[in-house]
C-alpha cells in the first residue's frame, strides 16, 4: 500500500455539466442553447471542428441526445443521494445559462430556472456536499449565437456580467467555489464549444478565436471582481484543458516546436487569467498569425484586476508534437492533434492514456503559478457491459483512475498544492465530443442508449465501491474495498 499524501480536508467528488445530464430541454422556461442543436454520434466532432455550422436542427438526419440526456432535472435527488453514498464532499456542476436567461439578452432572469438550482444546492447541502459551480460549460444560449454571433460579439461581455451578478446574488449563501469558463483554452481547437461560433473560414479561424477569447478574458475578470464583492469568502477559479506537450524526440527543432505549441495551448489563457496580462510571447504569435485583437480602453486593467484565486484543470491525455509531420502522422494523434506517442496505449476513442502526464501537468502548473490546483475532470470513456446478474465489472476504469490518483499523490509529494479531485462524468452522461451515451465515464450506470431506448434506471458499477473506499481512506487505499 502506498503512503498517503492527500491533505486533511481534501475535496473528493465528481463532475458533470448541465447540458450533458439535465435533459428537460424545454421545461422550466429554459431557452435553447448550443448543446440542444448538436447532433449525437460521429457527425458531432466533424461539425465541431469544421467551419460553417448553421445551428439548425435536422431531425430527419440526426438525433439530439442532450434534449433528454439522463434526466437529472427530475432525478437529481436520487443521483445526489448516490453521490453522498460514495462519500463525495464536493460536486462540480454547471448552471445552464439559458435556464436563467432563456435568450441570454433579457433584463430579468427566469425565476423557475433559479429555483431549480436552489433545490439542487439545498439537496447537496443536506448531504454535506460542497457545490463547485461552472458558470459557462459549452452551453451558450442559442439566441446569443444566432443573433449576435456568439463570443465574437463584445455585447456578450455585458450579458455575461448580468448573468453572473444574478448568480452571485442569488446563491451567495450556498456556493463558495466557482469556475468561470470551462476549458477556456479548448477554443484554440474547438471554437464552437466554448465561444459559440463556427469559424467563417480556416483563414479567419485564429483571428476570430482570439477575439472571442479576449471577450471571455474580460468577462471572466469582471466575474471574479463581482464575485469577490458579493461573496467575500468566495474562491473563483479558471478552468484549463491541460495536455502536457512532449517533443516526439530529442531533435531540438521538435523540442522547440513542442514548446511553442504547448505554450499557446496550455498556458496563454492561464497566463492572462492567472497573472493578469497577455504574456510577452503572445505578441510574436499574434503578429505571425495575423491576429489583431480589438480591445476597449480599460480591458487590460480589468484583466489585471480580475485574476483568479485557484486553477482548475481537466486532464485526459498528453500530446506529442513533431515539427514536420506527415498527414498520416498528424491524423494518428489525440483529440487535440499531435502525433502518436509510441509509449502510450489509447482508449477506444483514441485518447492516449498517460497517468504520468498528470503528474507532469500538476508540476508544470504549480511551478509556473504557485496557486492551489484542483483536478476537476479526469476519467475513462469506455464501453460498459451490463452482466446478466445486473453488475458492471469496470476494472479498466478502476485501473485508469487508480493510476491517475497515484500520479496526483506523487505530485503532492513533489510539493504541489492540490486541493481537490472531481472525476468526470461520475454518473453516465452524454459525451461532449461524440454525443454518445455509449461513451460512459460513470461510477453509476444509467440505462439509456444511443438508439433512444432505456429506462433511465441507475445502477452502481464495481468502480462505485472502489471510489467509495478511496474517499473513505482519503486516497490511502487505491486497491479497492477488499484490498486493504
Ligand atoms: C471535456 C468537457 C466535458 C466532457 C469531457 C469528456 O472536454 O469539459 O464536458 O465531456 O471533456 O469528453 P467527451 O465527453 O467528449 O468524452
Amino acid at each position: 500500500m502506498s503512503r498517503s499524501s492527500f491533505p486533511e480536508g481534501f475535496l473528493w467528488g465528481g463532475a458533470i455539466a448541465a447540458n450533458q445530464v439535465e435533459g428537460a430541454y424545454q421545461e422550466g422556461g429554459k431557452g435553447l442553447n448550443l448543446a440542444d442543436v448538436l447532433p449525437g454520434g460521429k457527425a458531432r466532432l466533424r461539425l465541431l471542428t469544421e467551419p460553417g455550422f448553421n445551428f439548425e436542427m435536422d431531425r430527419d438526419t440526426y438525433t439530439y441526445p442532450n434534449h433528454e440526456a439522463i434526466d437529472f432535472y427530475h432525478n437529481y435527488k436520487e443521483d445526489i443521494a448516490l453521490f453522498a453514498e460514495m462519500g463525495f464532499n464536493v460536486f462540480r456542476l454547471s448552471i445552464a445559462w439559458s435556464r436563467i436567461f432563456p435568450n441570454g439578452d433579457e433584463k430579468e432572469p427566469n425565476e423557475e430556472g433559479l429555483a431549480f438550482y436552489d433545490r439542487v444546492f439545498d439537496e447537496l447541502q443536506k448531504h454535506g456536499i460542497e457545490p463547485l459551480v461552472t458558470i459557462s460549460h459549452y452551453e451558450t444560449p442559442l439566441h446569443l449565437i444566432k443573433e449576435y454571433g456568439g463570443w465574437k460579439n463584445r455585447k456578450l461581455v455585458d450579458f455575461f456580467e448580468r448573468y453572473v451578478t444574478v448568480l452571485f446574488n442569488r446563491y451567495k449563501d450556498k456556493v463558495k467555489y466557482w469556475l468561470t469558463f470551462n476549458e477556456i483554452n479548448g477554443a484554440v481547437h474547438f471554437p464552437l464549444f466554448g465561444l459559440g461560433f463556427s469559424a467563417t473560414s480556416e483563414e479567419t479561424r485564429l483571428q476570430e478565436t482570439f477575439q472571442g477569447l479576449h471577450h471571455q478574458f474580460v468577462a471572466s475578470a469582471k466575474a471574479v471582481q463581482i464575485g469577490h464583492d458579493i461573496i467575500p469568502d468566495s474562491r473563483i477559479g479558471c478552468m484549463l484543458l491541460y495536455a502536457p506537450t512532449y517533443s516526439y524526440d530529442s531533435n531540438p527543432e521538435n523540442v522547440m516546436h513542442a514548446l511553442e505549441e504547448g505554450r499557446i495551448f496550455n498556458f496563454l489563457c492561464g497566463d492572462v487569467q492567472i497573472r493578469g496580462a497577455y504574456p510577452r510571447y503572445s505578441t510574436r504569435y499574434f503578429e505571425e498569425n495575423d491576429i489583431d485583437i480589438e480591445m476597449e480602453e480599460g480591458d487590460l486593467q480589468t484583466i489585471a484586476e480580475g485574476t483568479v484565486d485557484f486553477i482548475s484543470l481537466s486532464y485526459y491525455m498528453s500530446r506529442t508534437e513533431k515539427k514536420d509531420k506527415t498527414a498520416e502522422e498528424a491524423s494518428s494523434g489525440n483529440l487535440i492533434q499531435g502525433v502518436k506517442n509510441p509509449f502510450l496505449a489509447a482508449s477506444d476513442w483514441g485518447w492516449e492514456i498517460d497517468p504520468t502526464g498528470l503528474r507532469i501537468a500538476l508540476n508544470e502548473l504549480y511551478d509556473r503559478y504557485q496557486l492551489p490546483l484542483m483536478v476537476v475532470e479526469n476519467g475513462l470513456g469506455a464501453y460498459d457491459k451490463l452482466e446478466e446478474d445486473g453488475s458492471i465489472q469496470d476494472d479498466y476504469r478502476i485501473d485508469y483512475l487508480k493510476n491517475h490518483i497515484q500520479a496526483m499523490k506523487e505530485a503532492v509529494r513533489d510539493g504541489v498544492d492540490l486541493i481537490g479531485y472531481t472525476a468526470w462524468g461520475c454518473i453516465d452522461l452524454v459525451s461532449a465530443s461524440s454525443g454518445q451515451y455509449a461513451k460512459r465515464y460513470g461510477f453509476i450506470y444509467v440505462d439509456k442508449h444511443d438508439d433512444g431506448s432505456g429506462t433511465q434506471e441507475r445502477r452502481r458499477k464495481k468502480s462505485f465501491y472502489w471510489y467509495q473506499d478511496v474517499i473513505r481512506t482519503n486516497g490511502e487505499n487505491l486497491e479497492g474495498p477488499a484490498g486493504e
